[in-house]
């Protein structure tokens, strides 16, 4: 049975949960359309993340990649599109790294956009009365790391495999936290990761139409 990765991250920021983390964990070992999947926990570091990143991807070699993150303020599920080689940190990673305008990786393409079918996903995604647009910005932090470290690794080791990132927002008890910040349950994103995995997994290219995009 082929694998699928989905990572989370580990929390950030001086916060005591990252969403991502708590909605991909219990993935572990389902199966979608015929694959299993694997999860992964990542370190919210700068580099360290991508080195734990190939690490499982080397161990699993995996048919698909989907990385998880936070993105405290959204209220959407987000299908990010692009990823940018620029690293331009607003606050520092878990280990006190705050690097400012330096690339993700030196000498590569400015940009990846992400190989999943990331219209169809939120097509789906809304079908199943589950908010999701299609995001233009993965931002400058840890995530659009991953991401871009994820998309350049694919294309230069495994150019079959495809690969993106999708952000989630606060869940409710974080949100309490941060007056009037939007969040959703955690079952929802669970069910939004399954929807978005086998959306993927059902449909090599993306459909034509609009996403609904808002950022
Ligand atoms: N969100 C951060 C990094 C880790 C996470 O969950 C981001 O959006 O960059």
């Amino acid at each position: 049975m082929n694998n699928v990765l989905v990572t989370g991250f580990e929390p950030f920021g001086g916060k005591a949960i990252n969403p991502s983390w708590e909605a991909v964990r219990p993935l572990q070992g389902c199966q979608i359309a015929g694959a299993n999947i694997e999860v992964c926990l990542l370190p919210c570091v700068f580099d360290t993340s991508l080195e734990y990143l190939y690490a499982a991807i080397e161990r699993l070699k995996p048919e698909l990649v989907i990385s998880v993150g936070e993105a405290g303020g959204r209220s959407n599920i987000s299908v990010e599109r692009v990823a940018i080689n620029i690293n331009d940190a607003r606050i520092p990673d878990n280990t006190g790294k705050q690097p400012i305008d330096i690339p993700v990786i030196i000498d590569s393409p400015m940009a990846y956009f992400s190989t999943l079918p990331i219209k169809k996903i939120v097509n789906e995604l809304n079908h199943a009365k589950i908010p999701a647009t299609v995001s233009q910005t993965a931002g400058t932090f840890v995530c659009n790391h991953v991401m871009y470290g994820l998309l350049h690794y694919l294309n230069q080791h495994f150019p079959t495999v495809r690969g993106g990132f999708i952000h989630v927002p606060y869940l409710p008890e974080q949100a309490k936290k941060f007056l009037d910040e939007p969040s959703m349950a955690v079952e929802m994103m669970i069910a939004a990761l399954k929807i978005a995995i086998e959306a993927t997994l059902r449909n090599e290219k993306d459909i034509a139409v609009t996403g609904g995009a808002t950022n």
